[in-house]
């Protein structure tokens, strides 16, 4: 059956600020402190979700997550009335604030890992989100995540919801962004290629030494499980240890991957040239790898201007289109090197390039904003509506946005109690918008 990649980005959430609570993940603690601007975060995300909607893509939206999160402030113990939780927290622990503050759950790459129902055994598109257990931020997300998720994704008919793995190091799971699906059609079976950091029960595997690998082999082959794959039809793959204590956190940090086409640093995977091997014997022929050598792009430009962490996007006209941050343009190597990729007879046609500074700030480039759902016309008809944009939902966003956002938040403004009741109206607003029902929280 004919089928495409849908993606869906997730909505910058109204708490959006800079805490540095990524450790190895070098954007989030350069810019530890700086006022953030959550309305220009939004915008900036809504931006580029309609610019590829009028480009004929099928462009979904996400909701973000209730912040902050007394829920899980209270199970820490601190207690009273809402503002009572904020004001204990701000002066005893204000780093757990912080923690519970975080608008993290617009990466939607980290929200699960989706395998199309061209590729399991039984025919439905299986979803799984990731526990992020790595980091605490990350970690509370996966609840909720699971809550939108199925508001989006109703039909059992057609979807298979997961729970997130134990939340325990040994299956630390980042989702999509250590996952890639390949394929020649999209409604054909395709190759799902895993990328890990670490071995969790085979210390004796390389791992990295300075930054933490957020992702496991176990937890990887426990979701191929889940989700029905056949090993025929699967890779895995580890990161280069070296390349995650250069602060390749994520493997879309260094490599994106499309239909039949693989982009990567030379420096990617351990033992890259086996992977590439197993990955054209399983593709079969007429499968790409673009290597971007490291005498051309260095792995600290490629952190840098993540050039690697963009949209590899099939467009409705068969071109070929590659969407990057404006730090791309900003380094001259980079874009001498994007130059010769569109002008020579490299797949790639174009690049289209996004001021998506307020995330980026925080090391989530174009990639980390998008979760890849590929759906088949049925599915597609059968996802809840109401999440597709099109003029009317980017108008109504929009001012929502306008309605509800702060344009500036620092550490300070964490603890306001005025900030949550102002999230918790947007967000309720939000969820009729989005037709999702109850999924919060503060709903139930
Ligand atoms: O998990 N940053 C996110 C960035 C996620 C990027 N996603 C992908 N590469 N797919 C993270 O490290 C920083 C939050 C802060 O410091 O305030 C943060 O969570």
């Amino acid at each position: 059956m004919q089928a495409l990649e849908v993606n869906f980005d997730g909505l910058v959430g109204p708490t959006h600020n800079y805490a540095g609570l990524s450790f190895g993940n070098i954007a989030s603690q350069n810019n530890q402190a700086q006022v953030a601007n959550p309305r220009k975060a939004a915008l900036q995300g809504l931006t580029k979700m309609k610019a590829l909607a009028d480009m004929g893509m099928t462009q979904g939206v996400l909701a973000p997550q209730e912040r902050p999160d007394i829920h899980t402030l209270r199970k820490l113990g601190f207690s009273g009335t809402d503002a009572n939780v904020l004001a204990q927290a701000a002066k005893q622990a204000p780093q757990i604030l912080a923690t519970c503050c975080s608008a993290s759950s617009m990466w939607t790459a980290n929200a699960a890992t989706i395998s199309p129902s061209a590729d399991t055994a039984d025919n439905k598109i299986h979803f799984t989100p990731a526990n992020l257990s790595n980091k605490f931020h990350r970690s509370i997300e996966h609840a909720v995540t699971g809550n939108i998720l199925k508001a989006t994704f109703k039909d059992s008919q057609h979807f298979a919801h997961h729970d997130a793995l134990p939340s325990v190091d040994h299956f630390g799971d980042e989702g999509a962004a250590n996952h890639t699906r390949f394929c020649h059609q999209y409604g054909e079976r395709g190759v799902e290629f895993f990328v890990y950091g670490k071995e969790a029960f085979n210390t004796a595997q390389v791992a990295p030494q300075k930054y933490p690998a957020r992702q496991t082999l176990e937890a990887s082959q426990a979701i191929a499980r889940l989700h029905q794959l056949s090993d025929s039809h699967v890779v895995y793959a580890q990161q280069h240890p070296d390349i995650i204590d250069a602060g390749v956190f994520h493997n879309d940090v260094i490599a994106v991957g499309n239909a039949n086409l693989l982009f990567c640093h030379q420096q990617a995977f351990l033992q890259q040239s086996s992977v590439k091997a197993e990955l054209l014997q399983k593709m079969g022929d007429n499968f790409h790898i673009i290597e971007a050598p490291t005498d051309l792009i260095s792995v600290e430009d490629a952190v840098s201007s993540y050039l690697f962490n963009s949209q590899l996007l099939s467009l409705p006209n068969g071109k070929t289109a590659l969407v990057i941050p404006q730090e791309c343009e900003n380094n001259p190597r980079v874009w001498r090197y994007l130059e010769s990729l569109v002008n020579g007879d490299s797949p790639i046609d174009q690049t289209l390039v996004f001021d998506l500074k307020q995330s980026m700030s925080n090391g989530g480039g174009p990639a980390c904003l998008r979760l890849r759902v590929v759906m088949n016309e049925a599915e597609i008809a059968a996802a809840n509506q109401a999440t597709f944009i099109n003029d009317r939902l980017y108008g109504r966003l929009n001012t929502w946005v306008a309605a509800h956002y702060r344009d500036r938040i620092s550490e300070a403004d964490l603890a306001d109690p005025q900030l949550l009741l102002e999230s918790r109206a947007a967000l309720d607003e939000l969820t009729q918008i989005l037709q999702l029902g109850s999924v919060y929280p503060f709903q139930q």
